[in-house]
């Protein structure tokens, strides 16, 4: 018999990585897809905390047999719970250490391949400002692929001292260029959708982008705009940021249309860097304060255990079991459904079922799952 460690969800209910932090199961043939299902989750959430938290490999875990030296596997343990908590803060869920459901939603998000905790050394000088373009496998024309790169650092720019030019020759701080098939780092559709190295020397810099991936310039696929934009603040030295209002959060968090700009976040991290003592008039948007006496909410609805605070396209979860109160997106809960600036939402306990109004239209929602849409009667 083969035993292995897993830990994931079990069809129907959950487990969780703090109480039950890994489970031995038997490798049995009575429940082959459960097995496989739960081994597919492990290799998921261990792959996603190695790549974005730093997750240690395990010791042993090659040979699939339980011989690692039982401190170390606790030890190992311990990691793995805290890194998961450590991402569940990130994306503002409720830090259960629960491989639950909106967990693994948010580890399937497409993003950026760069990690969530890379350390970032501060270089005063050089700023990167010489760009450019590899004209291999671009998705559109050269013309049209141009003029969106030219619009994303543009929107830098203009809120530092950094002036960028566009060469045709080798030496370039920033290098950009899509990738695909054989020697792609990349992953094909879905998934990463393009990453970025920190400023530095030679691969410093350079802006990678998956050429497998759906590239729009207009309101379908993923926004090459988008990803340009947050990908050229790595190359300017920005890491991740968990403010899900920033260009630097790293997941893709754009609805079709929406109007792309740089957030309070990502302006006054760039100027901190490269410009501490400049002070715009039109200052960038705000993500709503939590702390702010002055704010007030759209709606505030009961979900299950949690409280739910909703004000424009965000929300705050209040869980009970939990002092913190995660800020996320409307559309990490309910991903093109539930729209943003809500003028009301309730929760029917008997029908396990929460409504949104907005306007002349109503929505409602069992779990997380949208059952119904209409207008009010
Ligand atoms: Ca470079
Ligand atoms: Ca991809
Ligand atoms: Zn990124």
């Amino acid at each position: 018999m083969e035993v292995v460690l897993v830990a994931g969800e079990v069809p129907g209910h959950f487990l969780s990585t703090v109480e039950v932090p890994l489970m031995v199961f038997c490798a049995d043939s009575r429940a082959p897809s459960l097995y496989s299902h739960l081994r597919r989750l492990t290799c998921l959430l261990q792959s996603y905390l190695q790549q974005y938290y730093g997750l240690h490999p395990r010791a042993g875990r090659q040979k699939r047999h339980a011989t690692a030296e039982p401190n170390e596997e606790v030890s190992w343990k311990s990691e793995l719970c805290q890194k998961m908590e450590r991402m569940q803060r990130f994306f503002g869920l409720p830090p259960s250490g629960e491989l639950n459901n909106e967990t693994l939603v948010v580890m399937k998000r497409p993003r950026c391949g760069l990690s969530d905790v890379e350390h970032v050394k501060f270089l005063k000088k050089p700023l990167p400002s010489i760009i450019r373009i590899a004209g291999m496998k671009l998705p559109n024309s050269k013309l049209k692929v141009h003029k969106v790169f030219r619009a994303a650092w543009k929107m830098w720019s203009t809120v530092t001292p950094i002036k960028f030019r566009k060469r045709s020759r080798r030496e370039a701080d920033i290098t950009i260029s899509f990738h695909t098939g054989d020697g792609s780092p990349f992953d094909g559709k879905g998934g990463i959708l393009a990453h970025a190295f920190l400023p530095g020397a030679g691969i410093g810099g350079d802006v990678h982008f998956d050429a497998e991936e759906d590239w729009s310039l207009n309101s379908t696929g993923f926004s090459l705009l988008a990803v340009a934009v947050h990908e050229f603040g790595h190359a300017l030295g920005l890491p991740h940021s968990s403010d899900p209002g920033a260009i630097m959060y790293p997941a893709y968090n754009f609805a079709p249309n929406f109007e792309l700009q740089l957030s309070f976040t990502d302006v006054k991290d760039v100027q901190h860097r490269y410009d501490p003592d400049h002070c715009y008039t039109n200052p960038p948007p705000r993500t709503p304060d939590k702390c702010d006496p002055d704010l007030s909410f759209d709606a505030v609805s009961e979900l299950r255990q949690e409280v739910l605070f909703f004000k424009d396209r965000f929300l705050w979860r209040k869980h009970p079991q939990f002092d913190e109160i995660g800020i996320t997106l409307i559309s990490s809960l309910w991903p093109d459904s539930v729209p943003s600036h809500l003028d009301a939402a309730y929760e029917n306990v008997e029908k396990d079922m929460t409504l949104f109004f907005k306007g002349i239209h109503v929505l409602s929602v069992n779990k997380l799952q949208v059952e119904s849409s209409g207008v009010k009667s």
